[in-house]
């Protein structure tokens, strides 16, 4: 039988053995939620990058570019990191290039993987079935902030193994932890989050229909996976 595991932040990723896993990567709050969007949208692929400047250059290939720092869209790029900002056709057929604070950098550092995927409430059970089907050792990893630990991503983590419980060992506390947390909130998400650092980051922001659609369950049917150095 598989197994899954979750690394609660990217600087914990040393710890772990990519090879020969999958990888999927989260970002609740909101980069992969927003990219889950993007595809259920219709854009056709996804490029994440690490810097500003890199991701400004996509524009010149005729991609659109999106940059958010400090949960704020960043100036002269055309997208920010809303999900809300993905939904009204102007991404259909287009090329994202995107870069966000944690979400673009967790999925580069997990590039030793066989297969990396993207994963949010909103695309849940997508996930779930494309995972059952390749029976590789699984290990989720949360993009954190900044370098630590967040309750958002967990709680998917959390979801994740519940739905896969009977089908993957859990060899590691992490993903025990992880379903526990999950199993207590569940019931409302929005509350058991209110008080958590990026929720009051982003209230902050005045960005409160963002979080209550974020952790919204299986809305679309997409996966989007790592292909010749993008997402697809
Ligand atoms: O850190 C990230 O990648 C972002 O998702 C953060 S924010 O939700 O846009 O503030």
């Amino acid at each position: 039988m598989p197994s899954i595991d979750v690394c609660f932040s990217p600087e914990l990723l040393h710890l772990y053995d990519l090879k020969g896993k999958a990888v999927v990567a989260v970002d609740i709050l909101r980069a992969t939620s927003t990219m889950v969007t993007a595809f259920a949208h219709g854009a056709t692929d996804i490029i994440p990058v690490m810097k500003l400047e890199e991701c400004q250059a996509y524009a010149e290939k005729g991609c659109l570019i999106a940059a958010e720092r400090d949960g704020i869209k960043a100036e002269g790029f055309d997208l920010g990191n809303s999900p809300f900002a993905y939904m009204d056709g102007n991404v259909k057929g287009r090329t994202i290039a995107i870069t966000t604070t944690n979400g673009t950098r967790a999925i580069h550092l997990s590039m030793e993987a066989d297969e990396i995927i993207v994963g949010a409430f909103l695309n849940l059970q997508a996930v779930v079935e494309h995972l059952k089907e390749l029976q590789l050792d699984v290990l989720v990893v949360c993009a954190g902030w900044k370098g630590k630990f967040n309750l958002e991503d967990t709680l998917y983590a959390g979801a994740l193994a519940e739905r896969l419980q009977d089908d993957f060992a859990f060899e590691n506390d992490a993903t025990l932890a992880s379903l526990h947390l999950y199993q207590t909130a569940k019931n409302d998400l929005v509350s058991f989050l209110r008080q958590s650092s990026h929720v009051r980051r982003l209230e902050n922001l005045e960005i409160h229909k963002d979080i209550e659609f974020c952790l919204q369950h299986d809305t679309y049917d997409v996966l989007p996976v790592w292909k010749n150095d993008k997402l697809v």
